[in-house]
């Protein structure tokens, strides 16, 4: 008896550690990740082949007629994704058409196209997704096909809470779009939201022309890139209170459950006031007053007006810092340096009224132009500003301009280094909430140096950054709703989850990979289990996951951005 237990025993330890050495010596899948739109004829094309044995590669056509072989380049083995790299490039070959890539132990890939307008449905896609946001009104069917739905948070009777310190008991607050996966409407992100499609707009007025969304304001003669950042401008105009400062954000007081926004009766509050939101909001208001002018002159001088009032606010209020009070448990947007927000904020005042106050402000401080990974809603407003001030003909003084200039080559070209140093070729490898708008803000950087020196090299670097977006990353995934062979279905956002449609709402870009994982099962008891946690693999296609798998306005703007970018310069 004592025998057998004792033999039962040993087999037990025996096959346990043969299971140990069976899963440490697994031999990891061999795997091609591509961008699965394809790429332009005369770009860069690249692919990663991961963990293979191969020495090579082909190109196919689609009747399996092979059109380019090459050698597969090792490029070492990369920490953030745990996995041995080797790089099949075919930038020589350049023939518009449909292909396959094959490498032997690695399979195919899906089709993929080399052509021209490459992103032109993406983009398209990207920024009728805020249209898709949008609160307060019915997204039409002949608008929005089956995403068609009905009205959600009409938001015409809100509540102050106590935190804004508001004698009045409510006002209305309708419009604008949801921020993200929540119902929620926060001042600060539609701040560098709204910023980063102004930006876009300024540089390319004609892009998204009238009619180019399908858009109720569709055929009112504007452009329909405007009609769409005005919806966000005009409930921003409504979070102003009366001593000129900004609320924090109109919220419910706890994120809604997974339901319809016309199911969502919370009651709705605003809630805080903040150096944060007020800046964000003069900066938006002076931008718009600048942008808008042409388009609608009352609205651009009702924006001016907002904007130097809330200014006045922040100089006497420079220093107040949003906490969520005890009874609010939607999103913080905690930030508690203000620099970005001040630099961004007299950079748009000086440029719309040229008032010397303000370009003292600008040469009294240290010109902002960072490249800063994280939270772009918190640091990349400061190169807003900056963007603004080198496109505009506005006369600065010379040390400014030049000062802002060498900061963008440097930041430029450090990231061009990072670039080419990472195996799949993005100038970020810190993987942190939101990572893909962090790759894309990157490129943004890129796209301003383009603009200014026209070199190669930067227009290069956005191409392969975005390749990384459509697959090109050790996840695989395409990151935006709707495209790609390998699509994310499950994105942490309540209509897409709620309304009983398969695909998710078209356009939006996941957050991506989390290297901190805040909503781990093994962190948080509603969280979720993280199949790969190595840095850039930090992402699970699950609607639970908020912190890998959510959309936000603000991850949206730089690819919108981005994509545009790239309709119009192609290689
Ligand atoms: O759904 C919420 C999402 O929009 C936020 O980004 C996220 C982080 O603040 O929180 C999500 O809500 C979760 C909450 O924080 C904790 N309980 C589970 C909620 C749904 O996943
Ligand atoms: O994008 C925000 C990220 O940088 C923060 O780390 C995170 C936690 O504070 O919050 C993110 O913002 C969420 C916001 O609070 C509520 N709406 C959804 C946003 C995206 O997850």
């Amino acid at each position: 008896m004592i025998k057998r237990i004792i033999l039962i025993g040993f087999l037990s330890v025996l096959m346990s550690a043969f299971t140990l050495v069976n899963a440490q010596t697994k031999i990891p899948e061999a795997a091609i990740r591509y961008n699965q739109l394809g790429y332009f004829p005369q770009g860069v094309k690249k692919a990663v082949v991961v963990n293979s044995t191969a020495g090579s590669f082909t190109l196919k056509n689609l009747s399996g007629t092979t059109v380019f072989k090459g050698n597969l380049i090792p490029a070492g083995y990369w920490n953030k994704s745990g996995e041995q790299i080797k790089i099949a490039d075919f930038s020589s070959f350049n023939k518009p058409g449909k292909y396959v890539l094959f490498v032997k132990d690695a399979g195919q890939t899906c089709s993929f196209e080399i052509k021209s307008n490459l992103y032109h449905n993406t983009f398209k896609a990207a920024l009728k997704s805020y249209y898709l946001m949008r609160a307060s009104v019915p997204i039409e069917k002949k608008y929005a096909g089956i995403y068609h739905r009905k009205t959600g948070h009409p938001d015409t009777l809100c509540y102050f809470h106590p935190s804004t310190r508001q004698l009045a008991v409510s006002a209305p607050s309708p419009g604008g779009w949801y921020d993200a996966g929540d119902y929620n409407k926060y001042v600060v992100n539609a701040g560098v939201s709204v910023g980063t499609l102004l930006c876009l707009y300024e540089l390319y007025p004609n892009l998204a022309e009238d009619g180019f969304s399908n858009i109720p304001e569709s055929h009112n003669g504007k452009s329909d890139l405007l009609d769409e950042i005005k919806y966000e401008l005009d409930w921003v105009l409504s979070m102003q209170a009366p001593d000129g400062a900004a609320y924090f954000k109109l919220t419910s007081k706890n994120f809604s459950g997974f339901i319809m926004p016309d199911k969502d009766k919370s009651k709705r509050f605003f809630v805080g006031k903040s150096t944060a939101s007020t800046l964000n909001f003069t900066a938006m208001a002076a931008m718009a007053s600048r942008l808008y002018r042409t388009y609608d002159s009352t609205f651009s001088n009702k924006c001016l007006r907002a904007a130097e009032k809330a200014w006045q606010w922040t100089l006497l209020n420079p220093n107040i810092v949003y906490k969520n009070p005890k009874d609010i448990s939607t999103g913080e947007y905690g930030d508690s340096d203000f620099t970005e927000e001040f630099w961004w904020a007299a950079a748009e005042l000086y440029l719309v009224t040229q008032k010397q106050d303000y370009l003292n402000f600008l040469t009294s401080h240290e010109p902002y132009l960072k490249w800063k990974p994280g939270e772009s809603w918190r640091v990349f407003v400061g190169n807003l500003g900056s963007f603004s001030l080198l496109l505009s003909n506005t006369k600065l003084p010379d040390e400014l301009r030049s000062t802002l200039q060498k900061k963008l080559q440097n930041t430029a070209n450090l990231l061009l280094e990072k670039q080419s140093a990472i195996p799949y070729r993005i100038p970020v490898d810190e993987f942190v909430w939101g990572s893909n708008s962090d790759i894309l803000n990157a490129a943004m950087i890129l796209a301003y140096a383009y603009q200014l020196w026209g070199e190669q090299k930067y227009l290069g670097g956005i191409i392969e950054t975005t390749d990384y977006i459509f697959g090109k990353n050790a996840t695989g995934y395409s990151f935006i709703t709707g495209f790609g062979c390998k699509q994310i279905m499950n994105p942490h956002n309540r209509i897409s989850s709620a309304d009983g449609i398969e695909k998710p709402l078209p356009g939006l870009v996941a957050g991506g990979p989390n290297q901190n994982r805040n909503d781990d099962k093994a962190k948080v008891p509603y969280g979720v289990v993280y199949p790969d946690k190595h840095p850039a693999k930090s992402y699970v296609d699950r609607q639970a996951s908020y912190a890998s798998n959510e959309n936000a306005i603000n991850w949206n703007a730089p690819a919108v951005f981005i994509l545009g970018f790239l309709l119009v310069n192609q290689p």
